[in-house]
C-alpha cells in the first residue's frame, strides 16, 4: 500500500506533476520513481514556459535545460545547460546511475544523452520563437516577481492566469524513503551557458533521509549564494518545522542582498522525514500542491506564506 506516502510539488502545475508521481507512489513504488515520472509529467506540458520543451530560450533563442535527482542516501545526478533533449530529469538520473559523476553539462551532456538512447530534436516552440522575438526588441533581462510574470504568461496562454514555474517536487514513499528533483529552462533571456540553482544540488535541491528534502523557485543566483536548499535542510535537521526552516532560509536571502530582495522572487519548499511538509517565498504569489493518501482531498493547493 501506500500507506504515509506524499508527495509535494512547486506551484500549481505541481497538481499535474503529483497526479503522475501518484501513479507510482500509490501503487507501493519508490519515491525515486514517482519524481522523475513529476519531472517527466512537466517537461513534457506543452503549456508551461519555463521547464522543458516548451521553455523560453536565452537571450540568444536557445533553448537550455537544467535538470537534478536526489534521493536520500545522497545520490544524485544533473546536467545544464542541456540542449535538444526533451527530458533532462531522466539524463540526470542516468547520470547518477550510470556514471562514476554527479554532474555534465552543454555538449557534453547532450553527448551521453545520446549515447544512452535519448532521442536528439530541436525543442523550441513557436510561441518561444515569438515570445523571444518580442523580447528582443527591448532586450532587457529583467527578471521580475509574479504578478509582472502573470502578464508574460498571459500573452502566451490568453486567459490563463497561473504561474508557472520551475518544477520542483519531493516525495516520501511508503517505506519512508525520500527523493526529489528540480527541472527548468532557467531564467528566461538569461546569457548562453548561464546556469541557475535547480541543477546544483545543495542549491535548487537537497535531500536526506535523515531529516527531509528541499527545493527551490525563483532566481536561481540567491539560491546558489546561500547554498539554499542543503540550508533549509540543515535548519530542519536542527528541529525548525518545514515551514519554520524555508522562513529563515529566506530571511538569510534578504540579509545578504536587501536591495535586490524588494525586486525579485525566491521560494522554497520543504518536506521532513515525517512528511509534513511546509514553503516560504520571498514575495506574495507562491502556492505548492500536495497529494497524499489522506481523506481529505487528493490534491491541495496551498498558499505558501511570504
Ligand atoms: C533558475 N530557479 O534557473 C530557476 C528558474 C525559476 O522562476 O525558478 N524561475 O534560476
Amino acid at each position: 500500500t501506500a500507506s504515509g506516502a506524499r508527495v509535494v510539488s512547486t506551484w500549481d502545475f505541481g497538481v499535474g506533476a503529483n497526479a503522475a508521481a501518484w501513479q507510482v507512489l500509490g501503487a507501493g513504488g519508490s519515491a525515486l520513481d514517482a519524481v522523475e515520472a513529476g519531472a517527466r509529467w512537466a517537461e513534457a506540458d506543452l503549456c508551461n514556459p519555463t521547464v522543458g520543451r516548451c521553455g523560453n530560450p536565452d537571450r540568444d533563442g536557445v533553448l537550455t535545460l537544467d535538470a537534478s535527482i536526489m534521493d536520500g542516501d545522497g545520490r544524485c545526478g544533473a546536467v545544464a545547460a542541456l540542449e535538444d533533449i526533451d527530458h533532462p530529469v531522466s539524463v540526470a538520473r542516468a547520470v547518477m546511475e550510470k556514471t562514476p559523476h554527479v554532474m555534465l553539462v552543454g555538449q557534453g551532456a547532450q553527448q551521453f544523452a545520446v549515447s544512452q538512447g535519448f532521442e536528439k530534436k530541436p525543442l523550441l516552440t513557436e510561441g518561444a520563437k515569438q515570445a523571444w522575438r518580442e523580447w528582443l526588441k527591448t532586450a532587457q533581462y529583467q527578471p521580475q516577481i509574479n504578478a509582472e510574470r502573470e502578464q508574460r504568461f498571459k500573452d502566451r496562454r490568453p486567459g490563463d492566469k497561473s504561474n508557472h514555474d520551475t518544477l520542483g517536487i519531493l516525495a516520501l514513499d511508503a517505506s519512508g524513503k525520500l527523493a526529489g528533483a528540480c527541472t527548468t529552462s532557467g531564467m528566461a533571456w538569461k546569457l548562453h551557458g548561464r546556469v541557475g540553482d535547480s541543477p546544483i544540488i545543495g542549491a535548487g535541491l537537497y535531500v536526506d533521509n535523515e531529516v527531509g528534502a528541499a527545493t527551490a523557485s525563483g532566481v536561481g543566483e540567491e539560491m546558489v549564494r546561500n547554498a539554499a536548499s542543503f540550508l533549509v535542510v540543515e535548519l530542519m535537521r536542527q528541529g525548525r518545522s518545514p515551514m519554520e526552516a524555508c522562513r529563515e532560509a529566506i530571511e538569510r536571502v534578504v540579509r545578504k542582498r536587501p536591495e535586490a530582495s524588494k525586486r525579485l522572487q525566491v521560494c522554497f519548499l520543504a518536506l521532513n522525514k515525517h512528511g509534513e511538509a511546509g514553503a516560504f517565498a520571498l514575495h506574495k504569489g507562491f502556492v505548492y500542491a500536495l497529494r497524499d493518501d489522506g481523506s481529505g482531498p487528493h490534491d491541495r493547493l496551498h498558499d505558501s506564506a511570504s
